[in-house]
């Protein structure tokens, strides 16, 4: 069945891909099962096949649409046991770039743990993460990138959160396949995880600094 599952997310179904995990789950198979050893697995085989030229954008974007259809019945079974100190996080995908299935995924195990999350969705001026974070007492700003290019723009929203005063208020995790632990450091980012269930540990770890 799982084999199915990633077939019907290279073919695009969300029909097909909803239906599928449904069924996974009613198996017994966990949320988290399900999503890393399916439902990533099949959107990497999706942009291996774009990379190959079999895969165009439109077939890219089927895959993440059945993809996402997928995730939203994972989403509230992704208990994750974190820090439920019900934090403001503001989150988004950078300026420039529209991949935002990843920084969906984070911001879904954010809300599992407790926090209330405000999603600004993808392609975020870096101002607007500040304003957000002053309009809505964030104490932590989460910044996705996916493209070489774009997350030279995270040390933006650095600059604008520091502008805003809000440097010891909110701080700053930055992810996205490109970002590492050292490139979080290099543009003065507070935290940095490589995929979302770290992401709540990560969090939290932040957050009690700022307490
Ligand atoms: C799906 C996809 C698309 C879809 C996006 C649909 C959508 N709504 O998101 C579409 C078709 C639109 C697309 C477009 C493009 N894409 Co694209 N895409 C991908 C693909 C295949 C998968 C990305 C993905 O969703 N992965 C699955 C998720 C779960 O993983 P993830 O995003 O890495 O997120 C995890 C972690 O990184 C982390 N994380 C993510 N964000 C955050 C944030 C925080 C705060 C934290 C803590 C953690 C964290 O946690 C997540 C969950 O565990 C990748 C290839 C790949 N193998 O990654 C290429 C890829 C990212 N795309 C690429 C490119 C080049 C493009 C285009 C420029 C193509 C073009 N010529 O038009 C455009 C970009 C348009 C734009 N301006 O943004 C390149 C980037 C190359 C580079 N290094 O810069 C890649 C790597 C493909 C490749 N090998 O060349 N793409």
């Amino acid at each position: 069945m799982r084999e199915r599952l990633i077939e019907a997310v290279l073919a695009g179904s969300e029909l097909d891909a909803r239906e599928l995990t449904q069924a996974l789950l009613a198996e017994g198979v966990s949320a988290r099962v399900i999503l890393d050893e399916t439902l990533v697995p099949a959107i990497r085989r999706a942009g291996d096949l774009w990379e190959q030229g079999e895969f165009f954008i439109p077939e890219l974007m089927q895959a993440s649409t059945a993809m996402k259809g997928a995730m939203s019945l994972l989403r509230p079974r992704l208990g994750a046991a974190g820090d439920s100190a019900g934090a403001t996080v503001v989150i988004g995908t950078i300026e420039g770039d529209i991949h935002d299935i990843g920084k969906t995924l984070v911001a879904g195990m954010l809300e599992a743990a407790g926090h209330n999350v405000v999603d600004l969705g993808a392609d975020v001026a870096p101002a607007r993460f500040a304003e957000e974070a002053s309009r809505s007492k964030a104490s932590l700003i989460c910044v996705s990138a996916l493209l070489t290019t774009t997350m030279l723009n995270q040390q933006k929203v650095i600059e604008e959160r520091n502008r805003a005063g809000l440097a010891h208020v909110a701080r700053v995790m930055v992810g996205g396949a490109p970002v590492s632990r050292a490139w979080a450091d290099r543009i003065g980012a507070e935290g940095y995880a490589p995929d979302a269930f770290s992401a709540v540990d990560e969090a939290a770890r932040l957050l009690s600094l700022s307490r």
